[in-house]
């Protein structure tokens, strides 16, 4: 029977278990990556694995994130530990301004029909180029590191049949936006989206990559596109076309679901406050009034998207509108030099715009917090409540088509409008990328001449307890549905204590409950309740290590997203499901719950008895874990489990 891609790459790294959707399987990682809000821990939990060189055929540690900071040592201490400690340990370092990791591991590093696993939830970006690349917390990159393998539940594939062709003014991110509508951000748990049809055939690898990126924010494991024709260009113009290889899907491969999608019924769509999949067509909101626009992020910031705004600008003489203030962040150094090239930061200069380093920056609440109340249009990929560092903005997440026509009028514009001023720019892929690596630091050929430098914000690793009999403790906040990661630890101001647990752990929940962590420290830990959806968006396992560090013992919802369940189990704290999604009403704040003798009820099957004493009744929860879960939750975390299994 054929074969689809990604049975190809997962049958090609398969170390064991059972290649059926709903199984464990455990592959081999072939790259990893980190960046420097996640890298930090990932590196100190190698550093504990006692592992001299990491086993991957390449790993790169990115500083991208956290560059920002004012006043104060934090950022720039991480950034020397994360130098010298991947000197170390065999690891390349892309200095701060080189650009985002998913730009620029697709630009000089992404291998098609290879596996990557990224300390970071856009890591399926690479999937534009037919690479199977997977985010996951920090912990399970330290490990892949260590030669490892990676655990997933054998997904689900469904194949997306593009057909037709974009029309002018519309753009991947229409497509990605288009798809995000109709699954929301659930739509994708479980699954591997798959791209195929004619209509790939007009879209290039960086555009490939901006719907792949957004798989995330359906909740995919991740997202493919085959490595084609246009895949060889894109290698051969960033003088790569060795590492190219052919990979499509079989003629007769089998998909769990298909669905197809005429690209030239598409139109400019619109992403509304405060989650991704609320989506409409830009036509509907018209006319609203814009303070803010920024153009970059991971998901919309290659040569090709920064060109198109320039252009725009550039043919119809336009001013950025009074009233608005536009931010450019381009996605690599390599972006920001042929912008420079081509004459397109000049024009974007012209236009009014501000030029910030080639980094994550607002995408991560790093400066340009919009004002009070502001109307802010990204070309990101996240519009959580309070990410941008204003509570009461009003993000939504477009196109950079979308983007120009807003920053034109200061309104909210169908960029179709524009058409009567100038024609669809066409920016063609450049045939060769300016190349220079200068900004990627090989590791020492010496690692025991390295010195890993360690500033005060750098604090040692908290390691979870092993489980003895029972867990129990009261309910210390009940929470609704889709609490994403940023809800329970924030980015922002916070981002500069990544590397200090006891101090970021005074975040958590901060935005619902200012003195949870108080309130956390003082009973001894305890439980949360939540509803659908417990952890979406950003792989940081700090949103399940510093609970832990507060004493967490369980988190009960009615379902979680993939990354931060993998987390919680990572760190040794139970993520439940209601067996009776009902019986979430049946446990209110306060309530003290108990689960007796954990071992061997995880080892009795699938359900577990929670006893509710201060209501006196039992409510039915589920785990679903597999073996090696269940003994990791026993061990007090993978660490633990990593360690014990090593000895
Ligand atoms: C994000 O977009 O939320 C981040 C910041 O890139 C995160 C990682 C992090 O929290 O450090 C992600 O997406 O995984
Ligand atoms: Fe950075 Fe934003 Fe991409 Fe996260 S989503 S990696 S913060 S650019």
């Amino acid at each position: 029977m054929g074969k689809n891609i990604t049975q190809k790459i997962l049958d090609s790294h398969h170390v064991s278990g059972e290649m059926a959707p709903g199984k464990e399987v455990a592959i081999k990682i072939d790259q990893t990556l980190t960046q420097d809000a996640t890298g930090t821990m990932a590196y100190l939990q190698f550093e504990a694995m006692g592992v001299p060189r990491v086993k991957t055929k390449l790993s790169v540690s990115y500083v991208d994130h956290n560059t920002l900071q004012y006043g104060g040592f934090e950022n720039a201490d991480d950034h020397r530990f994360l130098q010298t400690i991947a000197a170390k340990h065999g690891i390349y370092f892309s200095r701060p301004g080189n650009g985002i990791c998913h730009q620029v591991h697709l630009e000089r590093f992404g291998v098609p029909g290879q596996t990557m696993l990224g300390s970071d939830s856009h890591t399926p970006t690479c999937g534009g180029l037919g690479m199977l690349a997977i985010g996951a917390g920090g912990l399970d990159v330290a490990v892949a590191m260590g030669g490892g393998p990676f655990n997933l539940i054998y997904p689900k594939v469904v194949l997306v049949n593009l057909k037709g062709k974009l029309k002018p003014w519309v753009s991947a991110k229409d497509v990605i936006l288009e798809f995000l509508r109709k699954m929301t951000v659930k739509g994708g748990v479980g699954k591997v989206i798959e791209y195929g049809g004619e209509g790939i055939k007009s879209l290039s690898v960086p555009e490939r990559a901006t719907i792949t990126n957004m798989g995330a924010e359906l909740g995919a494991t991740t997202s493919v596109f085959p490595s084609d024709e246009i895949t060889k260009e894109f290698l051969k113009a960033q003088g790569r076309e060795k590492v190219w290889k052919k990979i499509v899907a079989d003629k007769d491969a089998k998909y769990d679901e298909v669905i197809d999608i005429d690209l030239s019924t598409l139109e400019p769509m619109i992403a509304k406050p405060h989650s991704p999949d609320v989506v409409c067509r830009v036509s509907e909101i018209e006319g609203m009034k814009v303070d803010q626009v920024c153009i970059g992020s991971c998901t919309n910031s290659s040569f090709r998207d920064l060109m198109i705004v320039s252009e725009i600008f550039k043919k119809g003489k336009f001013k950025v509108h009074p009233n608005v203030s536009m931010t450019v962040s381009p996605g690599s150094k390599q972006v920001l030099e042929m912008i420079t090239l081509n004459k397109g930061l000049a024009s974007l200069i012209e236009a009014g715009a501000r030029i910030l380093e080639a980094t994550c920056g607002p995408c991560i609440g790093n400066g340009q917090s919009p004002p009070s109340a502001g109307v802010s249009l990204r070309t990101f990929n996240r519009n959580f409540e309070g990410r941008s560092g204003t509570k009461d903005a009003q993000v939504y997440l477009c196109s950079p088509e979308v983007a120009a026509a807003a920053a034109i009028y200061g309104v909210i514009t169908d960029p179709r409008k524009l058409a009567k001023k100038v024609s669809y720019p066409k920016v063609k892929m450049p045939k060769k990328f300016l190349i220079d690596d200068s900004m990627v630091i090989p590791p020492a050929k010496d690692p025991s001449k390295v010195e890993i430098l360690r500033g005060p914000n750098i604090m040692p690793l908290p390691v979870a307890q092993k489980v003895q009999g029972g867990v129990s403790g009261n309910v210390l906040i009940k929470l609704s549905d889709n609490i994403t990661t940023d809800h329970i630890t924030p980015a922002g101001t916070w981002l500069k204590y990544r590397s200090n647990v006891p101090k970021y752990s005074e975040s958590v929940f901060s935005a619902i409950d200012a003195k949870f962590h108080e309130k956390a420290k003082a009973s001894g830990g305890g439980f949360v309740i939540a509803g659908e959806n417990y952890g979406q968006g950003s792989s940081r396992e700090h949103a399940a290590l510093c609970p832990m560090y507060l004493g967490i013992k369980g988190i009960i919802a009615k379902s979680f997203a993939r990354i931060h369940k993998d987390n919680l189990v990572n760190f040794g704290i139970l993520p439940l499901t209601f067996a009776n999604p009902a019986d979430y009403n049946a446990i209110d704040l306060g309530d003290k719950l108990e689960i007796e003798d954990l071992a061997r009820q995880l080892r009795a099957g699938d359900s577990l008895t929670l006893k509710n004493a201060t209501k006196g009744r039992e409510v039915k929860v589920k785990h679903g874990f597999s073996q090696r879960q269940i003994d990791i939750i026993l061990s007090g975390g993978l660490l633990n489990f990593t360690k014990g299994e090593a000895a």
